[in-house]
């Protein structure tokens, strides 16, 4: 099939007499013992959700439907020779557990593009905001004024069969993820540029296209972009997003309202605003180093220097931002490929080279202090001075780029939890 609903027409049937089949065949079968910590921890290592995208190994990290990041970035469709796999790939991935093809790929962009007009009223329900609303308020405010156009309340309201129920969530999920970049994007322009939406190009994909609608060109941003979405799109179904949508979608409200919810739980700062907290950390060190190279001529800082301030940190009741995680107990894989398209497109920004050394000397500092599970850097600790990088500097924005992400993941939970 060229087109994704018509091979998830196919496949759905099978899944709900998998699941059917698994509960009549195991229904009583036990999946582990329950701890007070578990509990305390709010589920930490409880098996307590059926996820069917992704799945997170301690160790390992995240494989998307069986695959690492290494094997999605081998085999999913790119946009350019040799470049980063396409969230439209992921996204097929993710809901049908099938590698897509180019073609397939290409087909669905020309169908997220098609749904992708934002009606004018979710832009004035933004504007009704003070222009210094955070970035993720102005945003979930937007995806709340789209739920207006939600096809499965329609259909809920005109009493469409519960078999049935995924087509119109369906129908939501993909206006909802070809709506979410003009959204973003107009959150970015309004508060940090001139206000004026840039128009969705045709000849783009869906991570070159919202790179675009930022105002973000460079071919190299465009791939990054489609990395970025790809490896934020989904975590598993303990994190707080994810499970938010989850919890959300289970009376049936539709996909709106859990991608709603889900973005107010992305925005704290242990979960997805981590990423705007590491990056004003490293610009006060960037601004530090640019003192030391004024002092000194050089722009290298010792080891010893970088220690102090992360005792700094710690001394003063913080956290280290972008270290340690819920379920990982290693480098976080999306920390590491991030790194290599560094090493690849920016390998001398003083900045990557400061993240660089942090991993050095964050890791046996929070080892020594003894209580942390895993000190090693997560996601968050890199997106910043990528997008730094390129131009994209407003780090209060970085968490909405991760929600833009994460309306993939949700997507086929709503869709097969039905
Ligand atoms: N810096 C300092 N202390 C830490 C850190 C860190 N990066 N990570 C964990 N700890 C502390 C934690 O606060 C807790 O202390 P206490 O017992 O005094 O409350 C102790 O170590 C044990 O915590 P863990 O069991 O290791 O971690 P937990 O599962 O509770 O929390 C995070 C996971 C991710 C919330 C935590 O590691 C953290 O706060 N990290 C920094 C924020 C961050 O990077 N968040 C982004 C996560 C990824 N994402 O994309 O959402
Ligand atoms: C995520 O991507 O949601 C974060 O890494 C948090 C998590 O998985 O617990």
């Amino acid at each position: 099939n060229l087109d994704l609903y018509s091979e998830l027409k196919e496949l759905i049937p099978e899944y709900q007499e998998r699941v059917k089949k698994v509960k009549k065949d195991y229904g009583t079968v036990q999946l582990g013992n329950t701890t007070v910590d578990m509990v305390i921890g709010g589920m930490r290592g409880m098996t307590a959700l059926l996820w069917l995208g992704s799945s997170v190994d301690p160790d390992e990290g995240i494989r998307f439907r069986g695959m690492t990041i290494p094997d999605c970035q081998k085999k999913l469709p790119a946009a350019i020779p040799g470049g980063e796999p396409m969230p439209e790939a992921i996204l097929w991935l993710l809901l049908t557990g099938k590698i897509p093809s180019k073609q397939q790929v290409d087909s669905l962009s020309q169908e997220l593009r098609s749904r992708a007009t934002v009606p004018d009223y979710a832009f004035k329900t933004i504007d009704a905001l003070p222009v210094s609303a955070h970035p993720m308020t102005q945003f979930a405010t937007g995806v709340m004024a789209l739920q207006t156009q939600s096809e499965f309340q329609k259909a809920y309201e005109s009493g469409i069969s519960k078999s049935r129920y995924w087509e119109p969530t369906y129908e939501d999920c993909m206006n909802l993820i070809a709506r979410v970049p003009a959204v973003a994007a107009y959150v970015y322009r309004r508060i940090y540029k001139d206000g004026k939406i840039i128009p969705l190009d045709d000849s783009l994909d869906y991570g070159a296209n919202y790179s675009h609608m930022l105002g973000f060109d460079d071919p190299k941003m465009l791939d990054f972009m489609r990395l970025y979405i790809t490896i934020h799109s989904d975590h598993e179904g303990g994190n707080v997003s994810s499970h938010t949508a989850h919890l959300v979608a289970s009376p049936l409200s539709d996909p709106y309202l859990a991608f709603a919810a889900a973005l107010n739980g992305l925005a704290g700062p242990l979960h997805g605003l981590a990423n705007q907290v590491i990056n004003v950390g490293t610009l006060e060190v960037l601004r530090w180093i640019r003192s030391i190279v004024a002092e000194f001529g050089t722009p290298h800082i010792s080891t010893d220097q970088l220690k102090d301030y992360v005792y700094k940190t710690l001394n003063s009741g913080q956290v280290i931002p972008g270290y340690g995680h819920g379920v990982l107990r290693k480098t976080d894989p999306r920390y590491t490929c991030q790194r290599e398209f560094a090493l690849k497109h920016l390998p001398d920004d003083p900045l990557f080279l400061l993240v660089s050394k942090l991993k050095e000397v964050v890791p046996p500092i929070l080892t020594e202090l003894g209580k942390v599970k895993n000190p090693w850097p997560n996601v968050d600790a890199h997106s910043g001075v990528l997008l730094n990088y390129f131009g994209l500097t407003e780090e209060n924005y970085f968490t909405v780029l991760f929600g833009v992400s994460r309306s993939f993941g949700i997507a086929p939970q709503v869709c097969l939890a039905l």
